[in-house]
């Protein structure tokens, strides 16, 4: 496997340590983060993917693997491609890209739930597993990306892989999800939405019996890894296990979803990628001879849709809708602000939500990024993933969109802000948002990839508008 030449490589490689003694931390130079950021993908490298972390996620997922390869096209824009394709070969026939692409080296009992409890039909012979419900959308994003660090023929090649699967994916999300009819795709379980545990799900989940007893004969694998302080509670688990098999027994068709599966809901992160790939389509298209016009248009309608259906003026940010009852999440979570991504926005959207990623409420700071929920909210839980912690690919994502929108200074605060929390804690899953510790998973891929990233950015300007 190739790598690409650059300054860092040529330094000699540090132990990945995740909780160094206090005296090092400030000793931590950039060209350190740098190599500590490329141990952390090379342990994490399993034979043709990078798991998201060795002890909690020993498989590939699909968003990780978006994030992971924008890192990858830092040092090795081969792996990137291998690794990205490596999860497209899961693609099922109707387009849609499973959540995760199972290592059949990996024993059923290392991860739950595995490939047994998805019991997807739809094998594909010589293609791996997966499930069968999907993640957000951000393989275009990473594509144009990885295509934008090493351009090429041999690039080139590639996006004329990638352009067909990324538009039957896109389709799936757009025809068969849209199950409110209003041209926004909806998800089916919390965990679509790559913000398993969000309160952006509690007003549409409640709905949902907490029977514990699906969890009888099943045993929970990351509460046995990690704290259960950390992780979802039983009742919610109870909750998602019980979605992800009213899905599967239905054949994990799509038909009629609103009137017959109990958690159908539009995220504003999720349809904010979804969005952004169309725009990272048109660039690709540009290049691979097909029509970026129809990109530029599906672009656009989703964003007027996100704007029409998910706007809550008296918050002045993005929130989930439950389809079912066509009511808004009360909740204010970071995946209302995502949608800062799009050109498209109104100036008015952009100005409100630049102020809440600003605000008390998110804390967006010199010295920390925006937490995952409303600090002032009652049940902002510090540890309790998605419900409070700082993440690095929410925050990345927050940062392209301060650029796109020309908010250059709080752009080069977060990214200094991020940086300085993984080199003072190191390449966690997340952070406590007031201590800036590392929570989850000590060496975790996603945040490695993005502080390469970040890190190895030079002067370029900032990201993309629609393609002229
Ligand atoms: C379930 C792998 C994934 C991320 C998600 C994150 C977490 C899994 C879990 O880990 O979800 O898919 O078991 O909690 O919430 O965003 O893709 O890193």
């Amino acid at each position: 496997m190739s790598s690409i030449s650059t300054a860092h490589t040529a330094m000699a490689s540090l132990p990945v340590v995740d909780r160094p003694p206090a005296g090092q931390l400030t000793e931590r130079t950039p060209a350190d983060l740098w190599h500590m950021a490329r141990a952390v993908l090379d342990a994490n490298w399993s034979r043709n993917h990078t798991v998201p972390s060795r002890t909690l996620y020993p498989h590939q997922w699909s968003w990780d693997a978006a994030f992971i390869a924008i890192g990858l096209a830092r040092i090795d824009p081969d792996r990137a491609w291998h690794d990205l394709r490596s999860l497209f070969l899961a693609q099922w026939p109707d387009g849609r890209v499973p959540h995760i692409v199972f290592d059949p080296d990996v024993a059923e009992r290392d991860y739950f739930p595995g490939p047994g409890f998805w019991q997807v039909p739809l094998r594909r012979p010589g293609h791996p597993d997966g499930t069968g419900i999907v993640q957000p959308p951000a393989h275009a994003l990473a594509v144009w990306e990885i295509y934008q660090r090493a351009p090429g023929p041999q690039a080139e090649a590639e996006l004329r892989w990638f352009y067909p699967r990324l538009v039957a994916a896109q389709d799936y999300l757009s025809s068969c999800r849209d199950a409110g009819g209003n041209g926004l795709a909806s998800i089916v379980h919390p965990w679509e939405s790559g913000l398993d545990n969000s309160p952006a799900w509690d007003a549409a989940l409640a709905a949902v019996p907490a029977d514990l007893g699906v969890l009888v004969g099943r045993q929970r694998h990351d509460n046995r890894v990690a704290a259960a302080a950390h992780r979802p509670t039983d009742e919610d688990y109870a909750r998602f296990v019980a979605l992800a098999l009213g899905y599967r027994d239905g054949g994990y068709r799509d038909d009629d979803l609103a009137a017959r599966h109990d958690f159908v809901v539009e995220c504003p992160t999720f349809n904010a990628l979804l969005a952004a790939a169309e725009h990272a389509l048109a660039r690709i298209a540009a290049v691979v001879g097909a029509d970026p016009a129809v990109h530029l248009d599906r672009a656009a309608r989703i964003t007027r849709a996100l704007d029409d259906q998910l706007w809550n003026p008296r918050t002045g940010m993005y929130h989930a809708r439950d389809v079912r009852t066509g009511r808004l999440s009360p909740a204010r979570c970071v995946s209302g602000l995502v949608p800062l991504i799009l050109p498209g926005l109104p100036p008015d959207r952009v100005a409100a939500l630049v102020a809440a990623a600003g605000s008390s409420r998110f804390g967006l700071s010199a010295s920390m990024p925006v937490a995952s929920y409303d600090r002032s909210a009652a049940d902002f839980d510090p540890v309790r993933y998605w419900r409070g912690p700082v993440w690095i690919n929410i925050n990345w994502l927050l940062r392209r969109g301060l650029r796109e929108h020309g908010h250059l200074d709080q752009a080069e605060t977060l990214r200094d802000a991020m940086l300085e929390l993984v080199r003072r804690s190191g390449y966690y899953e997340y952070f406590h948002p007031e201590t800036g510790d590392g929570v989850g998973s000590a060496a975790f891929s996603w945040t490695a990839a993005l502080v390469l990233d970040l890190l190895g950015e030079g002067e370029a300007p900032p990201v993309s508008g629609p393609v002229d």
